[in-house]
Parts: C-alpha cells; sequence; structure tokens
C-alpha cells in the first residue's frame, strides 16, 4: 500500500461557514456585550435545552469547570464513586472539590461503570457516584438511579462525550441530578473551548450560575467560592452556528462508522462495540476498536506506531494509561483493583473519527490495519 502524504489525525474539529459565523459576530460588535451572560449565551443555552431535551442548561467556559462548579454547589464531603477510564478531568474535578475518588470497574461490553461492582464499594462517608458514558455510550441508568437512590447518593454524570444522544427518547442530560457535557474543538459539539451542565431540574439554575461567576449572587455579595468560568460571546457564537449543523455532522459521523464496521467486522483479535442498543441514538463521538494481542500475535501499542510510522495515521490510545495510575493518584490515593479497565486500557485504540474524514480514508486505514496484523 502506497503511504498516503497528508497525515489522518484522530480528529479534526469541524468549522461552520466562516461568513455565518462573521454575521454572529456583528451582532457582538453592534451592542459591544462580549461575556457575562450576553444574549448570545442567552440564546444558546435556550436551544441547548431545546436539542438536548433537558429543563435546565448552564454554559461554561469548558466541560471542566462546569463539572467542577456542580460539584462545588452541591457542597459534597467524603468519597466519589467513579471510573479510572476516563480522561483526567474527570477525577480531577473530584479530588479538587476536596473528594475522595473511589475506583470502580468498567464493563467490558461499552466501558461505563459496572453497576453490579458499585455496591461493594459504598461505606458510610460515600457521597455521590460520578460515571461517564465514555465514547458516546450511555451508562444503565435505571440500574444507577436504584442505587443512588437506596442510598441517598447524587448522581452526577461525566456526559462530556454524549451531546445528542437519547435513550429511549429522552435526552441524556436529564438523568441524575446534573450532566456535564464538553464543547472542546474536538468534541462532536464544540463552542471551541465550552461546557455546560444540564438537568431535568432548574432549581440549581441561579446557584450555577452564580458559581461561574466567582460565587457572586448580586454586585456585592457571594454565597459561595467560585471560579471565574463564563462563557464568553464570541465562544457561544461558534455554539449557535455549530448547532445548525448538528444533525448532519452526525449522520456523517454514523456513515464512516457504518463504514469501519463494514470492514472490520468478522476480524479474528479485533473486538468491535455495539452499536445497535436498542433505545439508544448515537452520536458517534468515537470508534474504539479494541485487539487481542493473544490472537493477533501484535499488540496495540505495535498496531499504533506502524500506523504512524509506515501509514501516516495517528490513532489515540484513549484512555490509557488508567487514571487511577497516574502518578497523582496512585502515589497520593488508595487505589482500587481495576482489571476490565486495565485490559481495555492497554488494549484499546480510537480510529480517526472527523466529518470531513472521507469513506476513502476509512478503507485506507483498515486496510493498513489489515496489513499490520497479517
Ligand atoms: N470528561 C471527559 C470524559 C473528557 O473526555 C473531557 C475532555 C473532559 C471531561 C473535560 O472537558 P473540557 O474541559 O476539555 O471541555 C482532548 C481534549 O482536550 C479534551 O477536551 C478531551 N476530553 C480529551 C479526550 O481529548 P487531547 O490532549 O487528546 O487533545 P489534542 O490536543 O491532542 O487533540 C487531539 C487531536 O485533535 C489532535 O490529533 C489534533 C486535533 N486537533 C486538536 C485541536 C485542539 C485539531 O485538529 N485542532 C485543534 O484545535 O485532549
Amino acid at each position: 500500500m502506497k503511504k498516503i502524504e497528508k497525515p489522518i489525525l484522530v480528529t479534526k474539529p469541524y468549522l461552520p461557514d466562516l461568513n455565518n459565523y462573521m454575521q454572529r459576530l456583528q451582532s457582538v460588535w453592534n451592542t459591544g456585550w462580549l461575556t457575562h451572560s450576553g444574549p448570545l449565551v442567552t440564546e444558546l443555552e435556550q436551544q441547548l435545552c431545546q436539542y438536548l431535551k433537558v429543563n435546565d442548561t448552564v454554559v461554561f467556559a469548558n466541560g471542566h469547570l462546569a463539572l467542577d462548579s456542580a460539584l462545588r454547589i452541591l457542597n459534597l464531603k467524603g468519597e466519589v464513586i467513579t471510573t479510572p477510564f476516563t480522561y483526567l478531568s474527570t477525577t480531577n474535578a473530584i479530588a479538587m472539590n476536596g473528594l475522595t475518588p473511589v475506583f470502580c470497574d468498567i464493563k467490558e461490553s461499552d466501558c461505563t461503570i459496572d453497576e453490579d461492582k458499585i455496591e461493594a464499594l459504598i461505606t458510610e462517608n460515600t457521597c455521590a457516584i460520578l460515571p461517564v458514558h465514555v465514547y458516546g455510550f450511555p451508562c444503565n441508568h435505571e440500574k444507577l438511579q436504584k442505587i443512588a437512590d437506596k442510598y441517598h447518593l447524587k448522581l452526577i454524570y461525566d456526559a462530556a462525550h454524549t451531546f445528542g444522544v437519547t435513550v429511549n427518547g429522552e435526552g441524556i442530560g436529564s438523568l441524575g441530578d446534573f450532566s456535564m457535557f464538553s464543547f472542546h474543538a474536538t468534541k462532536v459539539f464544540h463552542t471551541v473551548e465550552g461546557g455546560a451542565i444540564t438537568s431535568s431540574n432548574a432549581d440549581f439554575h441561579k446557584k450555577l450560575v452564580s458559581a461561574k461567576n466567582f460565587g457572586m449572587i448580586s454586585n456585592e455579595d457571594a454565597t459561595t467560592a467560585g471560579f471565574n468560568a463564563k462563557m464568553t460571546e464570541v465562544h457561544a457564537a461558534m455554539g449557535l452556528e455549530n448547532l445548525k449543523l448538528i444533525d448532519w455532522e452526525i449522520a456523517q459521523r454514523k456513515a464512516l462508522i457504518t463504514r469501519y464496521l463494514e470492514n472490520l467486522r468478522g476480524i479474528d483479535g479485533i473486538r468491535l462495540f455495539n452499536w445497535d442498543k436498542e433505545g439508544v441514538s448515537y452520536n458517534y463521538a468515537y470508534f474504539p476498536v479494541i485487539f487481542n494481542k493473544e490472537i493477533l500475535g501484535v499488540n496495540r501499542d505495535e498496531v499504533a506506531d506502524k500506523l504512524g510510522l509506515e501509514y501516516n495515521v495517528f490513532p489515540r490510545k484513549y484512555f490509557y494509561p488508567l487514571v487511577s495510575e497516574m502518578s497523582y493518584y496512585s502515589q497520593n490515593h488508595v487505589v482500587q483493583e481495576t482489571p476490565v479497565a486495565k485490559y481495555m486500557s492497554e488494549n484499546v485504540l480510537t480510529l480517526p473519527l472527523y466529518v470531513e474524514l472521507t469513506l476513502e480514508e476509512v478503507d485506507y486505514i483498515c486496510d493498513a490495519i489489515k496489513e499490520i496484523i497479517g
């Protein structure tokens, strides 16, 4: 196979039509209102409530500060059960709120928290569960909510990867107490940097708005300590333009994943995930694949290295290493054994996936993988 000239990276942000974006910016120039919940931020929050099928949306400067703020306003103390198979942000938000992360293992079927292993980790200090809808695969909400209710725990979802996903027609951001979405440039929907907290319950709206503005509730008082985590009008303008394209973008991603599945299905040693779970409408955020080194004779790292060196294709090892293996956590925290998460982390590759990727490029990537594994 001839090596392609231009590198194919794991993702590439999609940008809206520049003229349309400039028109949005014109309104910023007209009003002179740049930040502090201006008209474009307000409009974006309203449109997101509709699109995500939630009753409340508060946008933030990024997903991490959104999650941090949600934990902060709940004023939690003690232990939070979460998974180590995630981006550092999830665990850092817990730790930086003075809470202790307790790592629960994940399921092999979709890499989300194994709800059957949660109860054994609950102690009198447990205050919340923070599962991750990793890769855009929804957690088992019904079981999680039952556990949360039984033990009077808060249930906060890291929904960074699940923009637009619905389960049995319900917006995924309406589940639990809160959900955090990331609008980072590399996500299905982006505002360059950005994020949001959504909920089916608008009772916390004022607290969330205050939390992103230093904790201030008026010009003269603050009831909590908070960051500056506000989204600007310039970022909201990008969000409003991208929201117009979102259904088309998700359809493009679906077509690419369908092509990947056609190419890779049935290969002994390559495990694909189930993309047909009943009741789930996916957003096709990532395309993870598990390489079984015992069967293939080559491991995930060799596949990744060869894809880069010999084929100019650069997938990523999301999420390797586990957060619990990173020094800050392994050296300062009691870290639970999570064998499934460890296996997944050591064998997964997320293959390139973005709107401008072509079907021919998907074929090229799959042919390269087939050559490498022989
Ligand atoms: N929870 C979870 C489960 C998350 O995955 C994340 C973020 C968060 C919470 C926190 O949300 P935010 O605070 O970020 O809103 C990326 C993103 O920075 C991060 O948002 C994301 N998760 C994480 C999974 O991936 P990197 O270090 O892998 O990104 P980077 O810079 O290597 O970019 C990946 C590829 O994208 C590159 O190959 C090049 C391409 N790229 C990237 C950027 C930024 C572009 O072509 N253009 C660009 O502007 O972290």
